[in-house]
């Protein structure tokens, strides 16, 4: 009967019949059989735990599940341990991300085995770059979830709860446990009383969940928002104001997270406006917020204009401080030295800093990788990332292990991600962008997942359903390649667009197309592709080693010397590290000049395959999910080839050499693209 079942709904599904529209994002299945669950802990927590098995059991019909909260030494935090008819957690919430787990397992296929499942990070937060007036910075999937001008003052809408809860529950679903509510470019209205009653109206929503609300605070807040003379952490009236603040968001929201903090960046404000360092800003919130528990995400994203090399700011402002923040201060570090750019080394400061607690911060929204347009599964860069070794304590000081508390002590362990959630109805944009989110929080809760497991779980529970996990045409033909097309997507990204180490050569503003030529009189060296690209008739690229900006000191040796030598520094980093003549010979034998062009030709040839993969797998998808991709693989080819075409005319006005005959030419006029750049070619 259940075969039979089971071969209806694939036939409904592949005759378009069940409407999807990707509101339900990963969360899709529904139950085929019935479990009784077994509960004494009486918590609006654990109830959702219970209804969640409920309406997504999968497993044997007619089984029983207890669900335990027990202390267990090897349960860690909010862990768990699952086994074929039990969950076990010392909490609520992680009774609920073990059955979150266990039926992830049952609708993807994994064995269920007795085991105990612990996090990676304590705190693994989304940071959404939402504003007060409903924009999002950086956000390309509509509104903000959480704020509008019409809204703010206003209770919220059952509506609005509604979709608070989904989001709330998706987080959960995949361990998420913290969300900035705000943008790090923060306004200071964010702490008005009227908005921090909304906050308590969200923090409400979420907790349940076990998802504590933080807040990004503007540095200049007490003179701004609470008319003081200064902001100086060193003055006691702002101390004071800053205390009496936290107290009243506490009163407000009893188990809120705490600030995340951008401050003296990008005309921020911050301590150094009062000749105070990092370290006393970021002490005097912490002092606030310690005796509620609370914790300050202070940014590392730091650059002055006068600096040589941007690249080498964060670490030299935030290495010397080492040891001098208090231990509820996290310092914030974008994964790379620049900018969430499509490849970047990791950032320095992972491992260096030794006596403070350090965390990453990953875009999950895709400001430099096609927005919510083309298709790009991140979890390759993040995994490459977290993978990497820092040498800085022996061969195996991978950036994961000095970030997680395994190799330095750190009182609390974290990471972010910028969020990519908006309010069109598939929440990301994209369907695919459904995937970085998903994989933000896999990651974030177990960093040894590969990008191929997480892809998989992925796809299956986002395309699939019982009937398709036992279906072999459907793993071959369906799962198979839309994996593969996920996993080769970032690398096809950063061919067309920025391949051996090219970084930020991005059209201004916006950072969909590219603009190597940007470059305006007036405007900061560093913020211009030209900075970054130093093309010239003599050659390509950054020096960054011993001869130039010397960035490569900050990376612990061996690392050091072998980015310094561009025999031993990676291909894939070696324009971010070198300066090179357009004849030097690559490993392939090829000159730098052709071998840069045969990457830009590869990502395009890349994005023309995933079409055609797209399109092959027609039948396995619902119409419109199916459409709504089909269309973005389009612009996103006619982006690459623009990506193709501006890079290397641009590029050859230098090389003065020609693009390699047997590669397809340009199409587009190098004059057209440049006069268009702020259009964002080709949406
Ligand atoms: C929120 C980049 C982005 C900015 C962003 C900034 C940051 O510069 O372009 O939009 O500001 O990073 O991370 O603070």
């Amino acid at each position: 009967m259940r075969r039979i079942f089971l071969s209806f709904v694939l036939l409904l599904v592949n005759l378009g019949l069940f409407a999807e529209n990707g509101h339900q994002l990963w969360l899709r299945n529904v139950a085929n059989g019935k479990v009784t669950v077994v509960c004494s802990d009486k918590s609006v927590t654990t109830a959702i735990a219970v209804q969640e098995l409920k309406d997504g059991w999968q497993g044997r019909d007619g089984a029983t599940i207890t669900l335990k909260i027990k202390k267990d030494k090897a349960i860690k935090n909010d862990g768990f341990k699952i086994g074929t008819s039990e969950i076990q957690a010392n909490t609520a919430v992680g009774v609920l991300y073990g059955a979150y787990e266990l039926l992830r397992r049952q609708q993807t296929g994994e064995p269920i085995e007795e085991k105990i499942f612990n996090p990676s990070y304590q705190v693994r937060t989304l940071n959404h770059w939402d504003n007060l007036d409903g924009t999002i910075e950086r956000g390309y999937a509509g509104r903000s979830i959480f704020w509008g001008e019409e809204k703010n003052l206003l209770p919220p809408t059952e509506q609005e709860k509604q979709l608070w809860k989904e989001y709330a529950r998706a987080n959960a679903s995949i361990g998420i446990n913290g969300a900035v509510l705000n943008n790090v470019n923060a306004s200071p209205d964010m702490l008005m009383p009227e908005i921090l009653q909304r906050v308590k109206e969200i923090a409400d929503v979420l907790r349940p969940y076990g998802i504590k609300t933080y807040l990004s605070v503007k540095f200049s807040s007490p003179s701004q928002a609470g008319g003081l003379e200064n902001s100086d952490p060193l003055n006691p009236v702002v101390r004071k104001w800053w205390n009496a603040k936290v107290k009243e968001i506490y009163q407000l929201v009893p188990d809120f997270g705490g600030f995340l903090v951008k401050a003296n960046s990008e005309g921020q404000p911050g301590p150094q406006d009062y000749g105070r360092n990092h370290a006393d800003g970021a002490n005097m919130l912490a002092d606030a917020l310690k005796p509620f528990g609370g914790i300050v995400m202070w940014r590392a994203f730091v650059y002055a204009s006068n600096d040589k090399d941007r690249a080498k700011q964060a670490y030299n402002e935030f290495k010397p401080l080492d040891g001098r923040f208090r231990d509820n201060v996290i310092v914030q570090v974008k994964n790379g030295p620049i900018d969430f750019q499509p490849r970047e080394p990791f950032s320095p400061l992972f491992g260096a800093m030794k006596k403070t607690s350090v965390m990453p911060e990953v875009q999950i929204t895709q400001e430099y990788l096609g927005h919510s347009i083309h298709l790009v599964y991140l979890a390759p860069m993040w995994e490459e990332m977290l993978k990497a070794d820092t040498y800085q304590q022996g061969e195996g000081s991978t950036v994961a292990k000095c970030t997680d508390g395994s190799i330095y002590p750190q009182t609390y362990t974290a990471v972010a991600g910028v969020a990519n959630v908006g309010l069109d109805t598939n929440w990301c944009g994209h369907e695919f962008a459904q995937s970085n989110w998903y994989a933000f929080g896999r990651q974030a809760w177990d960093h040894q997942l590969t990008s191929e497991q997480i892809a998989d779980e992925w796809i299956k529970l986002t395309f699939g359903n019982a009937a398709s996990l036992q279906d072999a045409d459907w793993k071959n033909n369906f799962l198979a390649p839309v994996k593969q097309m996920m996993l080769d997507s970032r690398e096809a990204a950063v061919n067309y667009m920025m391949p051996l180490g090219f970084h930020h050569i991005f059209a201004a503003e916006h950072h969909y197309g590219p603009g190597p030529w940007w470059a305006p009189e007036g405007v900061r060296s560093d913020w211009t592709p030209p900075y970054y690209h130093q093309a010239s008739a003599d050659g390509v690229g950054f020096n960054r080693t011993r001869t130039g900006s010397d960035a490569v000191k900050q990376y612990h040796e061996p690392l050091a010397s072998q980015l310094n030598d561009p025999k031993t520094c990676p291909e894939n980093l070696l324009l971010w590290f070198h300066h090179l003549p357009w004849d030097y010979k690559m490993k392939s034998g090829r000159t730098l000049w052709d071998e840069i062009c045969v990457h830009y030709a590869r990502g395009l040839e890349q994005v023309g395959e995933f079409q055609k993969v797209w399109d092959k797998v027609e039948k396995y998808v619902d119409a419109e999910r199916f459409a709504g991709v089909q269309s973005k693989l389009r612009a996103q080819r006619r982006n690459a080839q623009v990506w193709n075409d501006g890079c290397l005319l641009y590029f050859q006005q230098f090389s003065k050499r020609a693009i390699p005959y047997n590669l397809d030419r340009p199409q587009h006029d190098l004059d057209e693209l440049i006069q268009n750049d702020m259009k964002r070619f080709d949406e």
